[in-house]
């Protein structure tokens, strides 16, 4: 069986790659519906060979198109204005954005980690995709979990300027360009609280009342809902000049008794689905952003035991946020749905 399958966004970072990743997952489409604004409207994407003409987002247009599978990808005010109509219409919403993530009737998906809580979509019609620097954490945190217990996870993140979508993509290259005309001063400096050519900044999203940022406390509590514990999270996320895949240092405490066994460590790693461990100092091997980018793998490396406590381990793990962290998270979703909904 096929379906109807509506892109919500169609015309950003995130909704371009949905189209590719659903045409490589060779997502059993019958008909495809793109949207975006009325700025949009009429342009054309191109979806296996053919061209497709981008509608307007309305609320009537998943009824009037039977959209059986709605991805959201255009920013968290427009889900929670139109995933209700997607919804009435008899779609399951897999929504990208922020906004349905923490909803307890909700399920936030990592179909590696947490596939069952799909079978939750039934009370809202939706299924939230975690953000991007959540989903390559947890695929590596899961596998360790199994093997020894986490009781606390500190993170560092190196974040690419794609998570601000086209925009943030635009304005590094921008200000690049000129940097080498001289006219670095009079560059757009928008997207973020800071120059970004050159430069490193300690902020993503709003200031929180604790001294944390939203995007730190989305680790926290997304980590925390997808693992189903309480394990203890610090984040501090962080946005570099690189223009796609996020890293990130994470710095793991099992339990007080576990004495680390690295070997174990790593099988774990490798042997978990979709992640791949490159972990070869003296031949200068370990994950990078160029290694990730377009690639559907999280990849982990640089892991070392900590020198003071036998119960800690460090690493680095990369992944492509625009696919793992977004597009090919979400179409796993749509897959992992359709196989358990629909006995395909
Ligand atoms: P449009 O290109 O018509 O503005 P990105 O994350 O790369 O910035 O992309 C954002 C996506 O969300 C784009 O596809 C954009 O479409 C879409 N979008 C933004 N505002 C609206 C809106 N009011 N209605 C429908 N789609 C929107
Ligand atoms: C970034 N992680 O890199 C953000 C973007 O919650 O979906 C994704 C925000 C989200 O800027």
């Amino acid at each position: 069986r096929k379906f109807n399958v509506a892109v919500v966004g169609a015309t950003g970072a995130v909704g371009e790659e949905l189209f590719r990743v659903l045409e490589e997952y060779e997502f059993p489409i019958n008909k495809l519906i793109p949207l975006a604004s009325s700025r949009s409207a009429g342009s054309k994407i191109e979806y296996a060979g053919k061209e497709v003409t981008v509608l307007e987002l309305t609320e009537t247009v998943f009824e009037e198109n039977d959209v059986e599978i709605a991805f959201f990808s255009a920013g968290g005010s427009i889900s929670e204005k139109f995933a209700k109509f997607a919804v009435e219409a008899g779609a399951v919403v897999i929504d990208n954005t922020s906004h349905f993530r923490m909803d307890p009737k909700v399920p936030l998906v990592v179909p590696e980690v947490n596939p069952e809580d799909i079978k939750l979509w039934k009370e809202t019609g939706i299924i939230a995709n975690p953000n991007c620097s959540t989903i390559q954490m947890v695929q590596s945190l899961k596998p360790l979990d199994e093997l020894y217990g986490i009781k606390r996870v500190d993170v560092s993140t190196y974040q690419a300027v794609s998570g601000a979508g086209k925009k943030g993509m635009e304005e590094l290259v921008l200000q690049m360009q000129a940097f080498f005309a001289f006219n670095l001063e009079d560059a757009e400096k928008s997207a973020f609280p800071h120059q970004i050519a050159l430069n490193v900044i300690p902020q993503i999203d709003v200031a929180q009342d604790n001294g944390f940022t939203k995007e730190e406390m989305k680790m926290v509590k997304e980590t925390q809902k997808i693992m189903h514990r309480n394990i203890q999270v610090a984040a501090t996320c962080v946005r570099v000049p690189v223009l796609r895949s996020h890293s990130e240092s994470i710095t793991v405490t099992f339990n007080e008794n576990v004495d680390v066994d690295l070997d174990a460590v790593r099988n774990a790693l490798n042997n978990f689905e979709n992640v791949k461990v490159i972990d070869d100092l003296e031949n200068k091997k370990y994950p990078m952003p160029l290694i990730a980018t377009d690639t559907d793998f999280t990849y982990v490396g640089r892991i070392k035991k900590d020198i003071y406590a036998s119960n800690i381990i460090h690493y680095f793990n990369v992944a492509d946020q625009v696919r793992v962290g977004a597009a090919t998270n979400a179409v796993r979703i749509g897959l992992k749905w359709i196989e358990m909904e629909n006995d395909i």
